[in-house]
C-alpha cells in the first residue's frame, strides 16, 4: 500500500479511464454477439463448450435441479438469505415511484404513469463470483417494479451446474427461468434471443470484461444497467479512526478482485502508518491474500492531506463506489460529498453490512460513473409514459404559439395539425 500525497493521487486519478477502446477485443464480443444473433442456441451450444467446457443438452435449469440445490445448501444460509431479502426489499419498497396527475385550468390533465418493464434478465457471474447476494441484489427491486418474467443466465460450472446459492436465491426471489450461459453470448441471448433464451428488454448484473462489453453493444437494442467495473473502497479517516476496522474494511473490497482499488483519505500521518501496518498484517492471515495483495500493492492508496476540505475535495474527484466515513463527527462531512455510489456513516457501518444486509443495493456505479449515476433502484424496471390530456378551448389558447414555433422550424404539417382543431383548415 502506497502513502502518497493529494497532487500526485490526483493526477492518477485523472488519468484512469485513458486506455483506448481495444478493437481486437471489440471484434472478438463483436463476433459473438452476431454469431448467436444468426445461429441461436447452436451458436450458445459452441460457446457454452469452448468457454466453459461443457456439453449441455439444455440451458433451462430444470425444476430437479432446483431441488436439490436445496438440499446442498444449509439452513443457515437460507434463513440469513431471507432476513437479507426482508431487509432489501423493506429498502426497496420505498424507492417505487408512483403515477401521478395534475389538472391545470380549461381541463388540462398532465400526468406521468409509470410501468414496468416486462420482462428483465440479470447476469450473474459464474466461478467464485457467483454471489446469491447479487441475484438479491437485482431481482428484489425488479420484482417490486412489478416486472413479470426475471430470467437469470449464469455460466454452468465443469459438472455442468449451477451453483445452489444461486439456485436457492434466485427461487427465493421469485425469479422464472435459469439460464446455463455464461460470457458475451449470454448477453447476446438476452438481447436478442434464440430457441431457448427469451429476448428480454433490460440486462443488469455485474460480469467480467466480456460480459460488460457485450452489454456496451447491445445498448440500444435493449437497456442495460451500467458498465461495472472493479469494485472500490474509499474510507476517509481523522485521527479518532480505528485503523484495525479501517484496514478489515480496505481488504473486504480489496479480496474481490486484483483490479479492485482500496484508498483511504486521512488527515492524519499517525493515521496512515498505523493503516499501514494494519493492512500488512491482517493481509497475510486472509484465505484471498493472493488477489487482496495484488489489489492493494497494485490499486491500495493512502492519501495523506492536509485539511478535511482538502480530503472531501480528493474524495468527490475519485466518485468511489463505496465511501466509510470514520471520523469524528461523520454526519457533518455529509452534505459536502457530492461523488460516491454509497455513503457508510460512521464505525459500525462497515460496507460489508452494505453488500449483504444493510438494504440499500450493492450494485452501484464505479470507475467515477458515481459522479453521473446512482445505485440500482426499483425506477431501473420501471419506465414513465407522459400523460397529455387537453380540451378544446385548452389547445385553442396556445395554437398560434405552436403555429408560430412550428412554422420556424419548417414543419408545416405540425402546423397544419393544429389549424385543423382550430378550425382553420382548408
Ligand atoms: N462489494 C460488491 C458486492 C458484493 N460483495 C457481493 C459481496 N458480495 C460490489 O461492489
Ligand atoms: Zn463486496
Amino acid at each position: 500500500m502506497k502513502i502518497v500525497k493529494a497532487a500526485e493521487f490526483t493526477v492518477e486519478i485523472d488519468q484512469r479511464n485513458e486506455q483506448l477502446i481495444d478493437l481486437d477485443f471489440d471484434r472478438n464480443v463483436l463476433t459473438i454477439i452476431n454469431d448467436v444473433r444468426m445461429n441461436g442456441d447452436v451458436a450458445l451450444h459452441m460457446y457454452t463448450e469452448k468457454f466453459d467446457g461443457v456439453t449441455l443438452e439444455n440451458f433451462i435449469v430444470t425444476d430437479d435441479e432446483f431441488d436439490e440445490a436445496y438440499t446442498l445448501v444449509s439452513e443457515t444460509f437460507i434463513s440469513s438469505l431471507l432476513k437479507a431479502k426482508q431487509r432489501i426489499t423493506d429498502f426497496h419498497v420505498e424507492q417505487k415511484e408512483r403515477s401521478w396527475f395534475i389538472r391545470q385550468e380549461k381541463g388540462v390533465v398532465l400526468g406521468q404513469q409509470v410501468t414496468p418493464i416486462e420482462r428483465t434478465g440479470i447476469y450473474v457471474p459464474g466461478g467464485k463470483a457467483a454471489y446469491p447476494s447479487t441475484v438479491l441484489m437485482n431481482a428484489i427491486p425488479a420484482k417490486i417494479a412489478g416486472v413479470s418474467h426475471i430470467a437469470i443466465a449464469t455460466p454452468p460450472q465443469p459438472d455442468g451446474k449451477v451453483n445452489p446459492h444461486v439456485l436457492v436465491a434466485a427461487k427465493e426471489t421469485g425469479v422464472e427461468c435459469v439460464y446455463k450461459v455464461g460470457g458475451a453470448q449470454a448477453i447476446a441471448a438476452m438481447a436478442y434471443g434464440t430457441e431457448t433464451v427469451r429476448k428480454v428488454m433490460k440486462i443488469t448484473g455485474p460480469g467480467n470484461a466480456y460480459v460488460a462489453r457485450a452489454k456496451k453493444w447491445v445498448f440500444g437494442d435493449v437497456g442495460i444497467d451500467m458498465i461495472a467495473g472493479p469494485s472500490e473502497i474509499c474510507v476517509l479517516a481523522d485521527e479518532t479512526a480505528n485503523a484495525a476496522f479501517a484496514a478489515a474494511d480496505l481488504l473486504s473490497q480489496a479480496e474481490h478482485d486484483e483490479r479492485a482499488a482500496a484508498i483511504c483519505v486521512t488527515t492524519s500521518e499517525l493515521f496512515a502508518g498505523e493503516l499501514m501496518t494494519e493492512v500488512e498484517m491482517r493481509l497475510s492471515d486472509m484465505e484471498r491474500r493472493e488477489i487482496a495483495s495484488r489489489s492493494i500493492s497494485d490499486f491500495g492508496r493512502i492519501i495523506v492531506v492536509e485539511s478535511m476540505n482538502e480530503a472531501i475535495e480528493v474524495l468527490n474527484k475519485i466518485a468511489p463506489e463505496h465511501l466509510q466515513i470514520m471520523v469524528d463527527n461523520p454526519m457533518a462531512t455529509l452534505p459536502y460529498i457530492r461523488n460516491a455510489g454509497a455513503i457508510f456513516i460512521g464505525p459500525f457501518s462497515p460496507e460489508a453490512l452494505g453488500d449483504y444486509m444493510a438494504g440499500p443495493n450493492h450494485t452501484l456505479p464505479t470507475s467515477g460513473t458515481a459522479a453521473f449515476s446512482s445505485a440500482l433502484g426499483v425506477n431501473d424496471f420501471m419506465k414513465k409514459s407522459s400523460i397529455i390530456h387537453y380540451t378544446e378551448e385548452a389547445l385553442k389558447e396556445v395554437a398560434d404559439d405552436i403555429i408560430v414555433l412550428a412554422e420556424a422550424e419548417r414543419l408545416t404539417g405540425h402546423a397544419e395539425s393544429i389549424r385543423m382543431r382550430k378550425g382553420e383548415a382548408e
